[in-house]
């Protein structure tokens, strides 16, 4: 079977992958610990290329990387390729968030994510996006997912991501959008026969 490494440090992230992955015929790994990629894009395309193609190259297996993001409106797309580095923890990331929004009347925002899988050799061989838009609640509600999980409310749904099953927030979240493009390319790219090695 075929080794995938999922290339991120986020355990949030990383808890979505491997449900995300149950089904398909890959050995699904964790990153090495302590191997740290600087992410210098101006997309969020471009860092998940980056991530894909360290991780692959440094481990000599493919390698699946995620960027993502909540892109803001009221603030101009803020934090977006920013969005982990707007703050030092979860918590303090939706503080400031809800700080800098305090007043805003228009509440707009939507969550991207771009996902890259780049061969051993470091190639990027696949690369897909999605999107989810929503509002930013006036405060946190729910306890699950991770990150701005608990302020970003799901246009349509009258919930907020943490307040989702990990199988609803799969369907309608941004990651899961993404995956559902990447799924059957994945599978081709791994099907039994001229499986990917
Ligand atoms: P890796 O680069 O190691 O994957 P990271 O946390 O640094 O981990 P990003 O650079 O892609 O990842 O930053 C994305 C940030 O956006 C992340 O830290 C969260 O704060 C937020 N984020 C992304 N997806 C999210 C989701 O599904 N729910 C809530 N917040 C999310």
């Amino acid at each position: 079977m075929s080794v995938l490494v999922i290339a991120s440090g986020n355990a949030g992230k990383v808890r979505e992958f491997a449900h995300l992955l149950e089904s398909l015929p890959l050995e699904v790994r964790a990153m090495p610990e302590g191997l740290e990629v600087e992410e210098t894009g101006h997309t969020f395309a471009e860092n998940a290329r980056q991530k894909a193609t360290a991780v692959a190259r440094s481990t000599g297996c493919w390698a699946l990387a995620d960027d993502s993001g909540l892109a803001v409106d009221a603030l101009g797309g803020a934090p977006g390729v920013h969005s982990a580095r707007y703050a030092d923890s979860d918590a303090a990331r939706i503080e400031r968030l809800l700080t800098e929004m305090e007043g805003a009347p228009e509440r707009g925002a939507c969550f991207v994510c771009a996902l890259a899988v780049a061969d051993p050799d470091g190639v990027v061989r696949l690369e897909v996006e999605g999107r989810c838009p929503g509002t930013i609640l006036e405060a946190p509600r729910g306890t699950g997912g991770f990150g701005y999980d608990p302020v970003f409310e799901v246009a349509g749904s009258g919930r907020s991501f943490a307040e989702m099953t990990k199988e609803e927030k799969a369907r309608v979240g941004h990651r899961g959008r993404a995956f559902a493009a990447l799924e059957p390319q994945l599978g081709e790219l791994f099907a039994p026969e001229g499986a990917a090695g």
